[in-house]
């Protein structure tokens, strides 16, 4: 860390985002060196895990070899615990939906946003804490928004597979083969300008991600040796990507209005029940947790409504509120306006009640609170080129000319919730409006846009003096 940077002191356990276990960090194993130390816990596979007894003078271990180690791990499942982990808390944020609703874009896409956004407008780090285990979504990113030098290369992303090594972690726990959903793990700290700079320990988060196989979802696929959606349990949020276009009816309402249309409102190459994926999720859950089946999930259930480029002229401009829904208190206070937030979920929720409904009626049946975000991965639609292995049409995409609207609105409400200390500090909080008569009377601070995308420091008038909760 940098000088005058301050330390956070060591949590009392760790979790690990892979197996869930939570040990005390001494506890801790660390990963061998030298090539000949190998684990036979692991088939000999994987450099041997030890715990360790004796360390360099800057707390690094060495392994029986006398090398010098770098790298932690879970005394466990054996997977790697970066740094972070010892010092800020997990938040878990579990993706789900059915297959080709969008996950793996929404993903990309959400990172990217967060990127670009919470450190230069939300006073909020938002760091890679994993290089090498994030390497699959810094690839997606890459691929999709960095102009290509050739004008006419044309991209999609791999379809997550139901076992691939990029995104799962096989391993054997206690003799037996398991395999689990591997994390991918971003630290979020006030950045210097936040108000809680100095007493970040409580509301840093080292957030964890998941992007499972749509079809780990589906009804019957999951098993006790590959608990791969086991996370949703641990999840401060569930965010489940919801695809309109893979319902009829919404094909249907969508081709009544003019447009362009995206080809996938003219042939839908996947129609899977999302909300039987919804309820099969939330039965998983709630038999994890014990909760009975009629009651309701405390946990928050944002309904991510993707590919809104494509069913925008449903609703016309009534959504373009969510452009202005964060910025900064005049303290430097990064700021969300959630009641925004909701008033655009129920024009989302009325729209889906009147065209689509299954999926409104299990999501209220599964928690108790439940908010519909819009976002598009792309803002564009994708360009037909052929047929793929399967016979379905081809979507791909210029790389660079992607779009992406309200994708880290889904993160930014679940750290409005969740990053927050026991003392009432909070990485992001609630705006609250004010009668306009009494905002003039009171001189409250105003909120600051993102510059950028407003062109101005006043807004529309609507929303023209904020205060926190
Ligand atoms: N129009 C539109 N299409 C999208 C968007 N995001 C993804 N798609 C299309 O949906 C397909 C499935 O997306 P993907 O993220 O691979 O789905 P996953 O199986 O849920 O991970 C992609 O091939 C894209 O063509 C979006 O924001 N707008
Ligand atoms: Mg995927
Ligand atoms: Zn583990």
């Amino acid at each position: 860390m940098r000088t005058g940077e301050p330390k956070i002191p060591l949590l009392k356990q760790v979790t690990c985002p892979t197996c869930w276990h939570e040990f005390p960090p001494e506890e801790m194993h660390w990963i061998a060196v030298h090539d000949e130390l190998v684990d036979e816990r692991f088939n000999g596979n994987r450099q041997l895990r030890f715990l360790p007894s004796r360390f360099t003078i800057g707390g690094m271990a060495y392994d029986e070899k006398g090398r010098e180690c770098t790298e932690m791990a879970c005394p466990r499942c054996g997977n790697v615990i970066i740094p972070h982990l010892l010092q800020m808390r997990p938040l878990f944020l579990s993706i789900l939906g059915a297959p080709g609703s969008g996950k793996s874009f929404y993903l990309a896409a959400a990172v990217r946003e967060l990127q670009r956004t919470l450190g230069a407008r939300l006073n909020i780090r938002f760091q890679n804490s994993n290089p090498l285990g994030n390497h699959l979504i810094t690839g997606y990113v890459k691929e999709l928004f960095d102009h290509a030098d050739d004008p006419d290369t044309t991209v999609k992303l791999k379809k997550t597979e139901l076992d691939g090594d990029d995104w799962y972690y096989r391993t054997i726990i206690n003799g037996q083969d398991m395999l689990l959903p591997k994390p991918y793990q971003y630290a979020v700290q006030p950045s210097r300008n936040h108000v809680m700079f100095r007493d970040q320990g409580g509301i840093s988060r080292v957030l964890s991600l998941y992007d499972n196989a749509g079809e780990h979802f589906l009804p019957g696929s999951i098993t006790g040796t590959a608990p791969v959606i086991d996370h949703l349990a641990r999840s401060e949020a569930l965010l489940f990507v919801y695809d309109p276009l893979q319902e009829s009816s919404f094909r249907e309402r969508c081709k009544q209005h003019s447009g362009a249309l995206d080809p996938q409102v003219e042939y839908a190459p996947f129609k899977y029940p999302q909300a039987d994926v919804l309820a099969e999720a939330a039965a998983h859950v709630k038999r994890l947790k014990k909760i009975p089946a009629t009651e309701l999930y405390e946990k928050p259930l944002v309904v991510i409504v993707q590919k809104f480029d494509a069913w925008q002229p449903l609703v016309g401009n009534a959504l373009d509120k969510l452009d202005k829904v964060w910025g900064v208190d005049a303290e430097g206070q990064a700021l969300l306006d959630s009641d925004m937030i909701r008033t655009i979920s129920r024009i989302v929720e009325d729209l889906l009640l009147d065209v689509a409904p299954a999926i409104v009626n299990e999501a209220q049946s599964f928690c108790e609170e439940v908010v519909f975000i819009p976002v598009t991965a792309t803002g564009r639609s994708p360009l037909v080129k052929g047929m793929d292995d399967s016979g379905r049409p081809d979507l791909l995409f210029q790389p660079g000319t992607l779009t992406p609207r309200w994708c880290e609105l889904p993160v930014l409400y679940a750290l409005l919730r969740a990053a927050r200390d026991r003392e009432g500090g909070a990485l992001l909080r609630k705006v609250v409006r004010k009668p306009k008569a009494k905002r003039k009377r009171e001189g409250v601070v105003p909120f600051r846009q993102p510059e950028a995308e407003t062109g101005s420091t006043e807004d529309d008038g609507d929303v023209s003096a904020w205060k926190t909760q």
